[in-house]
């Protein structure tokens, strides 16, 4: 009798068990998890929707007078806000007067371990923002400069509805790349995607089972 073969289900030595087939680096610095945070978006959108209570989804405006389509809020020690005297974090949400909502563990366990497995040990993040799309929103293309350390990562979860990412260069006018984003994707950025321009296309009309008409995506970052 030959020796039994393995099943060919057995995993490579070395593979990643919670690895998907959409997992790529998306250029230097930038690394896709393809529906890393799936099984726990149930969960993660009940946390969404308690510090919502506590801190509404709310339109910022700008300094130059522009109300912004994309809904936020935040949770954590630090907000991120823009209003007339521009972007900038703050302890408290300008809305109630209260310190933004503590970050749940299962916020920040997420982000340590996916920056962790992108290279980026030892990520706490001080500041998660939460942003809603609905169809027909977008956020045009930016830097993310407002935070202390440019060598800390950012970790982004996109839930419900996919969008289209923007991803240009370090100059506005670098040519842009366009990235599928999925509910349940998880994209840690540091290095030199750090300081990239990015933003994300008009939502397209759609319905999801567990968001219906929306996109959320968290955006955990070390601002202080
Ligand atoms: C690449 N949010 O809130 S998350 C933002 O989907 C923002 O809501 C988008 O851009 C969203 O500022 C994109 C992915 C992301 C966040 C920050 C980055 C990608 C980034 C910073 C540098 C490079
Ligand atoms: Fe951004």
């Amino acid at each position: 009798m030959p020796p039994p073969r393995p099943p060919p289900t057995d995993p490579l030595p070395g593979l990643d068990l919670e690895s998907d087939a959409r997992d790529r680096v998306l250029g230097p610095g930038a690394l896709l998890l393809a529906g890393r945070a799936r099984t726990q978006a149930p969960d993660l959108l009940a946390l969404v929707a308690a510090i919502a209570d506590a801190a509404p989804f709310r339109h910022m405006s700008t300094a130059g007078g522009r109300t912004m389509s994309v809904a936020m809020t935040n949770c954590g020690a630090l907000g991120w806000i823009s209003d007339s005297r521009g972007y900038r974090y703050t302890t408290r949400d300008p809305l109630t007067g209260a310190p933004w909502p503590a970050m749940p563990d299962a916020f920040s366990a997420l982000a340590a371990h996916t920056a962790a497995e992108a290279g980026y040990p030892g990520f706490t993040p001080d500041a998660c923002l939460i942003n809603r799309y609905e169809p027909g929103t977008r956020l045009t293309l930016h830097q993310d400069r407002n935070e202390r350390d440019f060598d800390q990562p950012i970790v982004s979860v996109s839930l419900g509805l996919p969008a289209v990412f923007l991803w240009g260069g370090p100059a506005r006018a670098d040519p842009v790349r366009r990235v599928p984003l999925e509910h349940g994707d998880v994209v840690v950025w540091g290095g030199p995607a750090r300081l990239v321009h990015h933003g994300i296309n008009p939502l397209p009309e759609g319905s999801h089972p567990l968001t219906g008409r929306a996109r959320l995506n968290l955006t955990f970052r070390r601002a202080g």
